[in-house]
């Protein structure tokens, strides 16, 4: 799908996923000027899944937007241009609307609220559970598989602890309590509105295939992982569709 300007400029390319729910098509015309979006920079790494959860969003909302990437294999992530952009030293960081933004699930939050995406569900209750699915992947799984954990835990033990089997230990582990809390129909994680969740769902998913976990185990989280990544704007925003040429 092609989104135009008032005066019928092409401003996106972005394919957008037509599943049922979330994008508006009226998006860009709540932003500044002749409908026009201010440039977006994403500071981001390919393999990173924070940095992907945000390259699904900006696809799912149409927003064009340019990469900068930061090489966290070469540690560009600590040179002070980046520690100017993110002083944790980590990616994502989103420049929009004339601020910088870090914490890849407060911009998810930013997004919805600037964009009306429905990211997070309108009631409570589902708000609530839609972030604790998020915080499941993003602030218990992810956080203990970061670069810089997985870099010392391996050295601390002499090589006694691998980065594979530590990576295989802690995503099997956080799929195994995540699992049993998909328990509403699908076809995503929360009904049939790709939210939040499923925004943080299918980079792990990448990244437990990365480290060859056994998603056998986990039937559900397969099958809405299933569902979810053919999406054109959430295929378009997988890291080997974004890799550096070799
Ligand atoms: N909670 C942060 C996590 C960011 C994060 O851990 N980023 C990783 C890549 S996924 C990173 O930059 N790691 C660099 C390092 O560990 O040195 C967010 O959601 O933005």
């Amino acid at each position: 799908m092609r989104l135009f300007c008032e005066d019928g400029a092409a401003i996106s390319d972005c394919v957008i996923g037509c599943s049922r729910n979330y994008v508006k098509l009226n998006l860009l015309h709540q932003a500044k000027g002749r409908g026009m979006v201010n440039q977006i920079i994403l500071h981001d790494y390919w393999r990173s899944s924070s940095a992907y959860r945000l390259r699904i969003a900006l696809n799912l909302l149409g927003l064009p937007y340019t990469r900068h990437p930061v090489d966290l294999a070469a540690g560009d992530q600590v040179t002070p241009a980046n520690l100017a952009l993110n002083p944790q030293g980590l990616v994502p960081t989103l420049e929009v609307d004339g601020i910088k933004l870090t914490q890849s699930l407060a911009i998810l939050e930013y997004l919805d609220e600037m964009h009306g995406a429905g990211f997070l569900p309108k009631d409570a209750q589902g708000r609530a559970r839609v972030r604790t699915l998020s915080y499941a992947i993003a602030m218990e799984i992810q956080p203990v598989c970061n670069l810089r954990v997985s870099r010392h835990v391996v050295s601390l033990s002499g090589g006694a602890v691998s980065t594979e089997g530590w990576m295989q230990h802690f995503i099997a582990l956080g799929l195994a309590g995540l699992e049993p809390m998909l328990t509403r129909p699908g076809p995503y994680c929360h009904g049939d509105q790709i939210t939040m969740a499923d925004i943080c769902l299918v980079p792990q998913i990448y990244n437990a295939r990365r480290w060859a976990v056994d998603l056998a185990a986990f039937p559900v989280i397969s099958a809405i992982s299933a569902r979810l990544e053919p999406i054109p704007a959430i295929a378009a925003a997988h890291p080997d569709r974004v890799k550096p040429a070799a």
